[in-house]
């Protein structure tokens, strides 16, 4: 009698505990186990390793198991093969982050064709209302917007700014870029230089920021749209001698951005809460895979980080990971 009291609290313990390294956990009460993968923009951009943490553990939570796939580029043209491949293996539901407004429609409508629920993930498509169950994402435009501001007050207001983009066609860093535009244009003694395009290069942000540097001695501030754009244009003003005449707002809190921004490189990084997203797509296509409501569009916020706060105990979790 004690060994059978014994066996069936182990048993519990064990159901309690799931325990499948991919995330996926004991399905406990014989529910359905789900199959999901995600799909990031890119390999080794620590904004997605950072949500892969929070959807994995949200699919452990929920008994369900996740993949992961991502391109070696930020390239449509790279992400639809990874598309194609996740549809071969009939996953229950995809998280996709779309790399291209446009150009991720026709194998992301396969991937619907197929049966598959999709939740979309940062990034979104034009259709992407049709497409996905859900679009999560931050208000790029508004961080857009408080980039601006942050820019405005650093820089005084005089003189000439740059914004290094990543490229055409991406729905978060677009809405950056136009926020940045329209609010940078309220104050009148900042002329906006316009933009420049790092294809998700560091290397090439840091030449652009170099060559805009030369090009136009009044300039005072940069706004780097996105992770790998604001490290490469914290890196050219490095090596250019230029970091205290040329101040840096930067979308993003990868682990370099804020050692530059320690180090005075860069003077604010919006970050926003990549885990809370991938958690929000992890739920939301199971509650579409079982046929519950979902959130059409769910917005997460985002947390300006600066020299003064990184250390706060309420900003420190908003700083991105490399690994979970
Ligand atoms: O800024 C994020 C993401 O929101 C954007 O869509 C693409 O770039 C990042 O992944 C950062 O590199």
């Amino acid at each position: 009698r004690r060994w059978l009291v014994g066996t069936v609290a182990l048993a519990l313990l064990l159901a309690a505990c799931g325990g499948n390294d991919e995330g996926g956990g004991g399905t406990g009460g014989g529910e359905q186990q789900y199959k999901l993968t995600l799909i990031q923009g890119v390999k080794g951009d620590q904004f997605y390793v950072t949500m892969q943490c929070g959807a994995q553990e949200a699919a452990k939570a929920a008994g369900a198991t996740l993949e992961v796939a991502a391109p070696d580029e930020f390239d449509a043209s790279l992400q639809t093969p990874v598309v194609n491949a996740v549809v071969a293996k009939q996953p229950d539901a995809i998280l996709v982050a779309p790399t291209d407004t446009q150009a991720m429609i026709p194998p992301l409508t396969q991937a619907k064709a197929a049966g598959i629920k999709l939740v979309f993930v940062d990034t979104t498509t034009e259709n992407g209302a049709e497409l996905a169950e859900s679009e999560i994402a931050s208000d790029n435009e508004e961080g857009g917007r408080e980039a601006a501001r942050t820019l405005a007050e650093l820089t005084g207001g005089k003189g000439s700014v740059l914004v290094i983009n990543v490229k055409p066609g991406i729905s978060t860093t677009d809405a950056r870029a136009k926020g940045f535009e329209e609010e940078i244009k309220k104050t009148p003694g900042l002329k906006y230089i316009g933009q420049e395009y790092s294809n998700d290069k560091p290397e090439i942000a840091a030449s652009k920021a170099t060559a805009a540097l030369a090009a136009h001695p009044d300039l005072v501030g940069i706004f780097g749209t996105n992770l790998f754009s604001a490290e490469g244009a914290a890196t050219g003003l490095r090596s250019a001698g230029a970091s205290k005449k040329v101040k840096i707002v930067g979308f993003d809190a990868g682990p370099k951005q804020v050692e530059d921004l320690e180090q005075g490189i860069v003077q604010a990084l919006i970050a926003q809460k990549p885990a809370d997203i991938g958690k929000a797509g992890v739920e939301q296509a199971i509650a579409a895979l079982k046929g519950e409501p979902v959130q059409k569009k769910i917005g997460t916020g985002f947390v300006v980080v600066t020299k003064d706060n990184m250390k706060d105990p309420d900003v420190q979790p908003f700083l991105y990971k490399s690994s979970c």
